[in-house]
Parts: structure tokens; C-alpha cells; sequence
């Protein structure tokens, strides 16, 4: 295996000009710390900017600062001021992020920062592919970046490329109105798999795809061309040890070791122990919501008066992008409403907001972690929000109420918070008191549960499985492709069918022989059908078996009376000529030791799931999960599985709502077999549309001749378009 590349905006390095002489400091950020696992030892290089434009870097340092980031595994893209300003603080700052938070108004489409961001993202792409061989694998980050995969692609169509995007992406309504739409769309597209932190923006992505490229989608696959692409969902977790490490280290310092802030948060508490801290921290960015919430917490103080001289509220805005427009009128407005309701509301002895507009070291962010009773969170939209994630993994006593936007990402994991509508101030103000009030007992609750899902889920791990999907999909899309029937192809089947001294047909039903109902019981078959069926039933030599994983007695009442032979239940029932049903398979349970860790990592990625063990099954249940993103993780549980269990003697049936494995030895794969196995058979047709016909495709002998119904991925040889394909299929078996 190559090497890994990552590549992002900014270099996980600060670059230090002093005195002539350089410095790399290694940044601490989330992403630098999640990345570690992938971006480790020599097998790995990460491509980015290094924060200082040319115009900056002296001539004669060039090399020493090539070599500083080469110890740190980095390699930089020079960018000019210019590009800086057109690329960075331009599209991606004036059009990009405000248009994907849902800011319509804050966007501007300006076609020389659309021009400048396509010639940046170039000099990125180049700067891979000076880097990148065949078989590397690299990993592109962020919205900065949208049109490096196939700018990748055009010059190395089987590299290996993910994409991951750390803000939302917006509902196909807002996307659209930007003017380059098509354009950032195929850019992602150059990627074989692309990540969102949560379902909804996968769905919005999806959306758009089919509706302005009109691709085909099928779940969260996108074929293009010869390519199939996924989609998926990978929610970023935190460095939890980091967090919950330093609050425990925090927590046994003497009184003297403790920084100046945490002295001065300590004393207020200590002249009055009722008092509680409210802490907000974001980046200044109207994203965040911070003016709202200073509303909001105004509109709090007028509504539950009793809190006045009782709550802080500590206010951390870190500067961010203070050279775009909006930030610089941002900022205004949050300096003056501070001043306003600190005007307002202040006593001699109480100030209610602590107003720091400034970046703190990381022991002060513990201090703020740690002190605060209540972390107010409440984005207006926010990709995921790891400040949320932050406070929770450092409340060791497992005290503390978090209050969460609905609009962050990390709303979606984080249940057992207080969820609220960041625009609803009678319901924030109504959830601030209820934080106030609630039992220590239902803090700890609330918070352990959380503390467990973002220890088990973090960020190394979310690293981890998007590498792991990445190189996955590499491989499924190596794999086998089906093609369609030719003219020539067909006339060659034909002609082995009809030459063939026995022949056996394994024929699926819903979905292939019929089309699908919205009441299953409505699919029943049509008078052609029958004739169709009876046709080639009648035919000498012929072994027609209709394979489904229908119940007994709906195909009883369908066709046992035509006595055609059918296996049905994927292979635990059999009838043969028009006799009763009778079992075909035992069953055993030893091979749920496997299969369980499996399910375990999907309940974790996918909430409100659960596992339920059965003595021969386990079952997956997905009811109370959002409905488009159960089936979603229900077909990739049934991939994931299919390709698992392999020729073990299990089966994966996919119930309402739940995905069951069952022990022994039924699927349709392994009944087929068994039928093959029955007599000398020199013609052998299987017919299928989804994922439980994979199994015969898989296990029939290489001679087979394997269809599948649709242009999904599949191990079948050969694909039919329809349901109406596939009897024109089977009428040219009659004719020969
Ligand atoms: C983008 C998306 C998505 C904050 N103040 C200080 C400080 N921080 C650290 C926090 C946290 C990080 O910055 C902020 O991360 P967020 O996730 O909350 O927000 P964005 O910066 O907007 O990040 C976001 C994220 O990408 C990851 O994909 O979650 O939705 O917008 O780690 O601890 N750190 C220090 N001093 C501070 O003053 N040391």
C-alpha cells in the first residue's frame, strides 16, 4: 500500500519568523489531533498552506522553511496575497461559508473570487500530484477545497481519494442559487467517497446531485460514469482523554497552581456559592448565533428576575476572519449588546456578562470547562460543534447541563442535552431555568450517557472509519461491474439454453418477475405471468425454481396449485411439483461472536438503533431512527454483512424496520447449490434485483449466467434495465 496524503487549507504547523530563523509549532486543533492516527511515521505527508502569503516569506528562508515542515511531515502550497484574499477571504469566506449556513443574504457571487478559488484549488491539485503515486490514498478536507478531487481525478482516474466536509451542506433549495453550483458539484464527485458529519447533510448533497446532474442514486451510492462514488456520514468526535484527562489534572491543583482566571472564577463562586456561570464559547461568527443569545439572555433576565445577581453569563468570541465585512459588523454588535445589557442590568456588586473577545490557552479553556454549570451553546447552524462535545468530556463528576442548538451537527448524538431552538427565546429562557433547577441525580444521568458515546466515538476512531470506508470503496469498485446484454450476447445465451441437455432457472420475484407494490400483498402475479411461467415450466428438461424470501404461505396460495418448485424464506422452505412446503435447512448459533462487534459499530453510528439476540439471530432495529437514514444504514449493514459471512453458513434477512442474522444455513445462495447439486445441469440462469440474490450470484459456479435487475452494484455478470426486461429476457428462452 502507498502513502497517505491529507490535504487541507491551512498546514496542521504554525510557521514562526524570528530574528531571521524559523520555527514550526505543531497546532493543537481537533483536526490535527484526529488526524494523528492517519498522519503518522513516514508513510504519510499532509499538503497545505502555510498561513504566511509569499509576499511574506523571505526569499533566502525558502528552503529552511521547506525543511522545518518536512520534519513535521507537511508540504507547502504558496499562496500570494492576492490569492489569500480572492480564495480564502473571498469565496470560500463570501460565498462558500455564509450560502452552506444558510446566510443567502451574506453570500456574494463575485466570478473573480470564483476564478481566483478554481486557480488556487489547481495549484493544490498540482501540488498532489507532484506528490501522489498510483496507489496512495489521499484524503482532501473542507469547503476551501470542493474542486481538488477531480481536478486529482483528470490526471490520475484510479487514485484513490476521499473528501470529507466540516460545515453543513445545505438543502438543494439554497445550494442551487449559487452560480458555480455544477461546477462544485463535479469537483466533489472526483472523490470515491465523500463524508458529511451527520445523514441531513448527505441527503441535502444527494439531493442536488440528482436534481441538477441528474445522476443516477441508488442509497448513498452515485454512479457516474464507470464509477460509483459513496456518500456517507461520519460524525467527528473529540480527543475525549485529552479533555477529561486535563479537567482530572485540573481538579487535584493546589490552590497556588492554579492559573489567574481560575482564581478569579473561584472567588466569585466563593462570595456566592447560588451563583452559576453560563459559558458561551464560539468563534466570532454570525454562524454561532452569539447576538441572539445575548437577546435571548436579556429576554431571560426580564422574564425570570429572580436570577438577576445570580447568573454570569461568560461570553468567550474567539477573532476570526476580522478582514471580511460582516465579521467587522459583527463584532460592533456584539461589543455594543454587551455593553447594552451590562448597562442594563449591572449592580455594584453583579456584572451578568463577562465579555473576553480573544483566543485562550488550553488550560483556560479547561478552566472555563470545568467552572461553568451550564455550557449555552446555540448556533444558528453549525457543521457539528465540538465545543459541546469539549465540555462534556471534562465534567468528571458528571455534573453540568449542557444546552444545545438543534441547528448544531452534534445535536443529532447529543439527545441527553437540552435541545432548544436558538430563535425561540421563550423556550431558551424557560430552558435555562429548568438547567438551573435540575437534580444533580439528572445531570449525572444525562451526562454519563453522553460521556460514553463521545469516549467510544472519538476522533481517532472517526478518522479511522472514513479511512477504513475509503479504502473499502476502492476495493467494491475494483470489483466485478455487470454489463448489459448485448444483441450478440443474448443470441449466445440463447443458443446455449436451447443446446443444453438439462437446464435449471432460478428465478427471484419481487422486484424481477414483478414490480414492486406499496402493499406487498397487492404484488400478486398477472395472467402473463402465469403463461410465462407456465411456458417455461412446461419446458422439457427444465428445472425452473422461483426463489424469494417471501413466506410460505403467500407463494402456497400464489403458485403452489401451477406446481412450479419454490424456495422460499431465502432458503428455509421448499415445494416441489405443487407438494407442501417442508423444511430444507437446520439450524446453529456459533458464529455471534462475530457478527455482533459488527452490529455494535452500527448501533454507534447510528442513533436510536439497538440490537436484540435471539437464540439463532441477532437483530438489528432501526424504527426509531430517522426512516431515510435507517434504510440507508440498513443497506450498508447488508453489504457490509453479505461480503462478511462469506461462505459461512449464515444469512442476513431484511425485515421491517430490522435486520436479521440468521444462524444455519439459509440464503438463497446456499439453496441453490443444493439444488445444482441435484443433477447434471449444463445450462444454469440466475435472476435477481437486490442484495439477497447476491448470494446465488456469488455462489453459483463461474459458468452461471447471473442477471441482476438495475444498475446496482452487484457480483452479477450481466444487468436488465425493468421488471418488463426481464420477461422479454425469459420470453426469447421459450422461442429457442
Ligand atoms: C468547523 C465547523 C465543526 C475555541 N476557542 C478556543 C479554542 N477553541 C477550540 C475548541 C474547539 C474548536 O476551537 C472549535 O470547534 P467547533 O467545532 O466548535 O467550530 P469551528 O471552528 O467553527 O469548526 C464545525 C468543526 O469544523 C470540525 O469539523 O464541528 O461545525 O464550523 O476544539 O476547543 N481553543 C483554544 N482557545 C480558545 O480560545 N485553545
Amino acid at each position: 500500500m502507498g502513502k497517505t496524503i491529507i490535504i487541507s487549507n491551512r498546514l496542521p504547523v504554525q510557521l514562526q519568523i524570528s530574528n531571521g530563523s524559523i520555527t514550526a509549532i505543531p497546532s493543537v486543533g481537533g483536526l490535527a489531533t484526529g488526524m494523528k492516527s492517519v498522519h503518522s511515521g513516514g508513510d504519510s505527508l499532509w499538503i497545505g498552506w502555510s498561513g504566511l502569503t509569499d509576499e511574506e516569506i523571505p526569499k533566502e528562508l525558502e528552503n529552511d522553511i521547506d525543511k522545518a515542515l518536512a520534519n513535521h511531515g507537511s508540504s507547502k502550497v504558496t499562496l500570494s496575497e492576492a490569492e489569500v484574499q480572492g480564495f480564502y477571504f473571498g469565496f470560500s469566506n463570501r460565498t462558500i461559508w455564509p450560502l452552506f449556513h444558510y446566510f443567502l443574504e451574506y453570500s456574494e457571487f463575485e466570478l473573480d473570487s470564483w476564478n481566483t478559488y478554481k486557480s488556487v484549488n489547481q495549484k493544490f491539485a498540482d501540488a498532489i500530484l507532484e506528490q501522489a503515486g498510483e496507489d496512495d490514498t489521499i484524503w482532501i478536507h473542507d469547503y476551501q477545497l470542493m474542486l481538488v478531487p477531480q481536478m486529482v481525478r483528470e490526471k490520475r482516474p484510479n487514485i484513490s481519494i476521499g473528501f470529507f466536509l466540516h460545515i453543513p451542506f445545505p438543502s438543494y433549495e439554497i445550494f442551487r442559487t449559487m452560480p458555480w453550483r455544477k461546477e462544485v458539484l463535479e469537483g466533489l464527485l472526483g472523490a470515491d467517497l465523500i463524508g458529511f458529519h451527520i445523514y441531513d447533510y448527505e441527503r441535502h448533497f444527494l439531493s442536488s446531485v440528482r436534481r441538477l446532474l441528474g445522476l443516477e442514486v441508488s442509497f448513498n451510492d452515485i454512479y457516474l460514469d464507470n464509477r460509483v462514488i459513496k456518500v456517507d456520514s461520519f460524525p467527528m468526535g473529540i480527543d475525549y482523554k485529552k479533555f477529561h484527562d486535563a479537567a482530572e489534572e485540573h481538579s487535584k491543583r493546589s490552590p497556588e497552581n492554579l492559573s489567574e482566571l481560575q482564581k478569579r472564577l473561584n472567588s466569585h463562586k466563593e462570595s456566592d456559592p447560588e451563583a452559576k456561570f453560563f459559558l458561551s464559547i464560539d468563534r466570532l461568527d454570525y454562524s454561532k448565533g452569539i447576538a441572539k443569545r445575548l437577546y435571548a439572555f436579556e429576554y431571560f433576565l426580564k422574564k425570570y428576575p429572580q436570577y438577576r445577581e445570580k447568573v454570569r453569563l461568560i461570553i468567550l468570541a474567539v477573532p476570526s476572519r476580522s478582514n471580511v465585512p460582516q465579521y467587522q459588523l459583527l463584532k460592533r454588535e456584539i461589543d455594543e449588546l454587551v455593553g447594552r445589557i451590562n448597562g442594563e442590568f449591572s449592580s455594584v456588586s453583579w456584572t451578568p456578562i463577562w465579555y473576553f473577545y480573544r483566543s485562550m490557552p488550553f488550560e483556560n479553556l479547561i478552566d472555563l470547562y470545568t467552572s461553568s454549570d451550564i455550557a449555552w451553546l446555540t448556533p444558528l447552524r453549525d457543521g457539528m460543534n465540538l465545543v459541546a462535545k469539549e465540555y462534556v468530556a471534562t465534567r468528571i463528576d458528571q455534573t453540568g447541563v449542557l444546552i444545545l442548538s438543534e441547528m448544531a451537527g452534534s445535536a443529532n448524538e447529543m439527545n441527553e442535552s437540552l435541545l432548544i431552538n436558538p430563535n425561540n427565546f421563550e423556550q431558551i429562557a424557560d430552558t435555562l431555568h429548568q438547567a438551573i433547577t435540575m437534580p444533580i441525580e439528572e445531570q449525572k444521568a444525562r451526562n454519563a450517557s453522553l460521556q460514553k458515546r463521545l469516549e467510544r466515538y472519538n476522533v481517532e476512531k472517526w478518522a479511522n472509519s472514513f479511512m477504513t470506508s475509503l479504502l473499502a470503496q476502492k476495493d467494491l469498485e475494483a470489483a466485478h461491474v455487470s454489463s448489459s446484454i448485448t444483441d450478440t450476447k443474448l443470441q449466445e445465451i440463447v443458443q446455449n439454453y436451447s443446446s443444453a441437455k438439462r437446464r435449471l432457472l432460478f428465478l427471484d420475484y419481487d422486484g424481477t418477475l414483478a414490480a414492486f407494490h406499496v402493499d406487498p400483498q397487492q404484488a400478486g402475479p398477472d395472467e402473463e405471468l402465469y403463461k410465462l411461467l407456465d411456458s417455461l415450466h412446461n419446458q422439457e428438461d427444465t428445472d425452473l425454481f422461483l426463489i424469494s424470501g417471501r413466506d410460505k404461505d403467500t407463494f402456497t396460495k400464489w403458485f403452489l396449485p401451477k406446481g412450479y418448485n419454490m424456495i422460499v424464506e431465502h432458503g428455509v422452505w421448499i415445494s416441489r411439483g405443487g407438494e407442501e412446503f417442508k423444511l430444507l435447512e437446520n439450524v446453529k448459533n456459533d458464529w455471534m461472536g462475530k457478527i455482533r462487534p459488527v452490529l455494535e459499530s452500527f448501533v454507534d453510528r447510528t442513533p436510536g438503533s439497538f440490537i436484540e439476540e435471539k437464540n439463532y439471530s441477532l437483530a438489528w432495529h432501526y424504527r426509531k431512527t430517522d426512516p431515510d437514514f435507517g434504510n440507508l444504514r440498513a443497506t450498508e449493514l447488508s453489504t457490509v454483512l453479505t461480503s462478511l459471512i462469506g461462505t459461512d453458513d449464515l444469512s442476513v434477512l431484511n425485515g421491517n424496520k430490522v435486520m436479521e442474522v440468521k444462524s444455519s444455513n439459509v440464503n438463497k445462495g446456499r439453496a441453490s447449490m443444493r439444488m445444482l447439486g441435484e443433477a447434471d445441469y449444463d445450462f444454469v440462469f440466475a435472476i435477481g434485483d437486490d442484495w439477497t440474490d447476491e448470494f446465488m450470484f456469488q455462489e453459483l459456479p463461474e459458468s452461471t449466467v447471473t442477471v441482476k435487475v438495475g444498475r446496482q452494484k452487484t457480483v452479477a455478470k450481466y444487468f436488465v434495465e425493468n421488471t418488463q426486461k426481464v420477461r422479454e429476457l425469459l420470453k426469447s428462452f421459450i422461442k429457442a
